[in-house]
This record gives C-alpha cells, structure tokens and sequence, in this order.
C-alpha cells in the first residue's frame, strides 16, 4: 500500500523503521492544553501508562511532546519543557519496545531526549535556521521529521496566506531536504511532513493531504492529522476527542496515497482500518 516506499527503511539510531507499510506514530502529549488531549496525560506516570497502551493497540512508533503546539498556546522554557518530557522518554524507551520520537523545537531538549533513549527528532520548525538542531540530528544519527510550518505556534494563524499551497510547501520541504544534506544529515534519516493545521485552513489541509503521493516522491511523508480543527469544521465536531471518525478516515486515505507514517491519537481504531483497507488492497473483486 505504501507506494514507492517499499524497500525504504528509516535510520533512527541504532534503530530502524521500514516502510514497507504505512507505520502508526501514536501521540503522547505531556501538556496541560494541547487542543486533542489537554491535561490526560500532563502526570508523567501517566503519560508513560499511556504510551504503553497505546503501543499495546499497535502503535509503531511513539511520539512525546511537552510543549503545546495549537495556535496561540503560550510557549514553555525549555527547562521545563525537558522536566516534562525526559523522565517520560526515559522510562518508556526502556519499556515500550518501538522507537520513541521527541516533539521540540528546541535543539538542547533534543539532545538530552536522545540521550534518554529518544531515537527520532520530530522537528515542528525544521531546523528554524538553526545549525544546533542539526548537529543534534547528525552528530546522534537521529531520526528526523522535517515539518512544513509558518511563523511560530503565537503567529501561524496570520501566516495561512498562500497563492498555490501545494507548490509552496513543496518548494519548502524541498529546501528543508536541501538544508538537512548540506549539513550533512544523511537522506535515510529524514522524514518530511506537510504541517496539517500549521499555518494553514481547511482548504489548505484538504489540498495538501489529497497532494501526500506527489509529496511522497520527495521523501517519506508523516502526515499527523488526527483530531485536528479541520476534521472539526468537514465534520461539524466541535469536540476533539469526538473526531474519531474524520481522523482514521484522513488516515487511510494518506496510507492509501502512500504516507510512510500517520501520526494519531487513536492507535487501535487506526490500525484496524488500516489493516483492513490493506488485506483489501491486496486482493481484486472483479
Ligand atoms: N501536530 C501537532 C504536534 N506535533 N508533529 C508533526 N510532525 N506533525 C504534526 O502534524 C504535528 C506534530 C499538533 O498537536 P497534537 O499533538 O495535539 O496533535
């Protein structure tokens, strides 16, 4: 199901991620107030319970984040952005048994997440022209998610300005790709992302999702959708946590286009559709 990617393999460390199916990024926010799940999981023990679960529901790779990204969250320092997510990436690398990714755009949180046990750096401000985030990601042999955003989670709202978004976010991750070789970060290591919801309305998300096999030919996509205010306004859902439907709904369609790997909230319900929709990919009815 996942075109062209079939042989491909993710360099995360000592680890590697293959693509020879769409792999299942499960998230585990340990904030007060992000928009999905704000304030579940903010108690580390907690946070780690729930990273277990959600790779016991499948989850091939585990995502911690301890900043809020939504449109106007107040930013945190990175001190304590670190005592958030280090004693959760540590206790679930030791346990968890998949790669664990760090959500920052900060490289000395980066660092000291990869010397937890972290493996993968999941990059919201690709490199934010700043050389300390790719030594972090060279000098480790990390992982890498190159995401597409405009302006800072305080200021992306106003940024959603764009005459042809697709062609503009692929020029984009195309000079993120260009930044990563130049600093010698090796291609096997880099994932690249659209940046649904950053910077961007509904229409722009819809044109960039239904645009995941042209941007696959770029580099391995992760496409992170799930829940998010766009699935909110096709689905007239005001609730987040209630956006299960529209979210495995955007998941299948990126895999089926595709995607290397979708990032979800809701792991079992992903992984059933996408283990169904690909035993029926595999066969023809006619
Ligand atoms: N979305 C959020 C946070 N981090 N990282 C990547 N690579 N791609 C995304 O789309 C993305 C991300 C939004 O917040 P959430 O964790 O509450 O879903």
């Amino acid at each position: 199901m996942a075109d062209g990617y079939g042989k491909r393999v993710w360099r995360c460390g000592g680890r590697s991620v293959s693509f020879d199916r769409t792999r299942v990024m499960g998230i585990v926010n340990v904030t007060p107030d992000s928009f999905s799940d704000g304030g579940l999981y903010f108690d580390a023990g907690r946070a780690v319970e729930h990273g277990l679960r959600l790779v016991a529901e499948g989850a091939d790779l585990l995502d911690v984040g301890g900043e809020s990204t939504r449109p106007g969250a107040a930013g945190v320092g990175p001190d304590e952005e670190a005592r958030r997510v280090l004693p959760v990436i540590r206790a679930l690398a030791a346990q968890c048994g998949v790669p664990v990714s760090v959500d920052t755009r900060r490289p000395e949180v980066a660092r000291a997440a990869v010397e937890a046990g972290a493996c993968i750096v999941n990059d919201i401000l690709p490199f934010a022209g700043d050389a300390a985030m790719a030594a972090v990601v060279r000098e480790t042999g990390a992982g890498v998610v190159l995401m597409h955003m405009r302006g800072t989670p305080q200021t992306m709202a106003g940024c959603a300005v764009y005459a042809d978004v697709v062609a503009e976010v692929e020029v984009a991750l195309r000079a993120s790709l260009a930044y990563a070789d130049a600093e010698g970060i090796g291609r096997g290591q880099v994932v690249i992302d659209p940046g649904i919801g950053f910077a961007k309305t509904t229409a722009h998300n819809v044109s960039l999702l239904a645009a995941t096999a042209r941007l696959s030919r770029l580099a391995p996509v992760l496409v992170g959708a799930s829940r998010k205010r766009f699935i909110g306004e096709l689905c007239r859902e005001p609730d987040a946590s209630a956006r299960v439907g529209g979210s495995v709904g955007a998941a299948v369609w990126c895999a089926l286009q595709g995607a290397a790997v979708v990032r979800v909230h809701d792991v079992k319900a992903t992984c059933q559709a996408l283990t169904v929709v690909c035993e029926l990919a595999g066969h023809r009815g006619d």
